[in-house]
């Protein structure tokens, strides 16, 4: 009787332990998830690269600070949730990562890098449609590939913070549209992903909402991208840099591609708008942007 029993115990491991040799079945959302988690168009960054502007908004209310930079401490978990049915073989999947980073200041202009530290707590968002294009036995990702992405949008965590906001984003090579997006919830095509090669003209016109102005500017615009020197620049409503009209809410740099992303692998293009509540001071927290983020093809 004891001796029945020990065989059976023992049969049983023996097939729980066959079970974990064999393969276990992957399936269609293990395959997404790790098609998205590791493909370079669907990181979304930390926006944490340096700028050189130093120039223009003098006689405002408030100027711009010093100096100002992210740097980011920690990352979310890499969240996917899928809606439609993956038997179709065609879904939208929302990606959203948490950001913790810190914002650095340093309203003092005495020629010392002496910052004010505000804490950023940040949602980013995109969405992909993934299709199963491919043999679901032999293509890699089970056949599922990305067919076209939203902007990654940054935004609050604590969304009643928050009062300013990406309202569009168009890039230009010369006169060509590379891209037009006017919502954070536009698809792009993957095939229409700009490709860019340095020394090219290229444009960037952003439009912004700020729903509560205390300040005079409301905000600063900033574009970060393969621009000269620094991957971040001051965006323009005074007719310089490109600007075709003074004052109308269009913000616009206009650059000779360059590759100034020292720290970065891929190339992308972000428009970001900070509250000008959160660049007057050192001191309070205060932190206030939003953003939207492109990958860009370097070719
Ligand atoms: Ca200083
Ligand atoms: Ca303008
Ligand atoms: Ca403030």
């Amino acid at each position: 009787m004891k001796m029945k029993a020990l065989i059976a115990v023992s049969a049983g491991v023996l097939i729980l332990f066959a079970g974990c040799v064999h393969d276990p079945e992957v399936t269609d959302e293990d395959h997404i998830y790790q098609l998205l988690s590791t493909s370079s168009l669907v990181q979304m960054g930390g926006l944490e690269g340096s700028g050189g502007e130093m120039d223009g908004k003098d006689s405002t209310e408030v100027d711009l600070p010093e100096i100002w930079w992210r740097e980011v401490t920690t990352e979310g978990s890499f969240e996917i949730v899928i809606s439609g049915d993956v038997e179709a073989g065609v879904c939208t999947v929302t990606v959203d990562r948490n950001l913790y980073a810190n914002f650095y200041v340093d309203v003092v202009h005495d020629l010392v890098v002496n910052p004010g530290v505000k804490t950023i707590e940040c949602l980013r968002e995109r969405r992909i449609i993934v299709e199963r294009t491919g043999d679901s036995s032999s293509a890699p990702h089970g056949g599922w590939t990305i067919e076209s992405i939203t902007p990654a949008e940054f935004s609050l965590i604590d969304s009643s913070e928050q009062e300013v906001f990406i309202e569009s984003m168009k890039l230009y090579r010369g006169e060509e549209v590379l891209l037009d997006c006017t919502s954070p919830n536009q698809f792009i095509d993957i095939e229409n992903i700009p490709e860019l090669s340095e020394g090219e003209l290229v444009k960037l016109e952003v439009t912004v909402l700020h729903t509560n102005p205390l300040y005079e500017p409301p905000y600063f615009v900033y574009v970060h991208g393969p621009c000269p020197t620094w991957p971040r620049h001051l965006m323009y409503d005074d007719g310089n840099f490109g600007d075709v009209t003074a004052g109308d809410g269009i913000y616009t740099y206009e650059w000779y591609v360059e590759d100034s992303f020292i720290y970065y692998h891929k190339w992308r293009i972000a428009a970001d708008v900070i509250d000008s509540d959160t660049m007057e001071d050192q001191v309070e927290e205060d932190y206030d942007s939003g953003a939207w983020c492109f990958p860009v093809i370097e070719v």
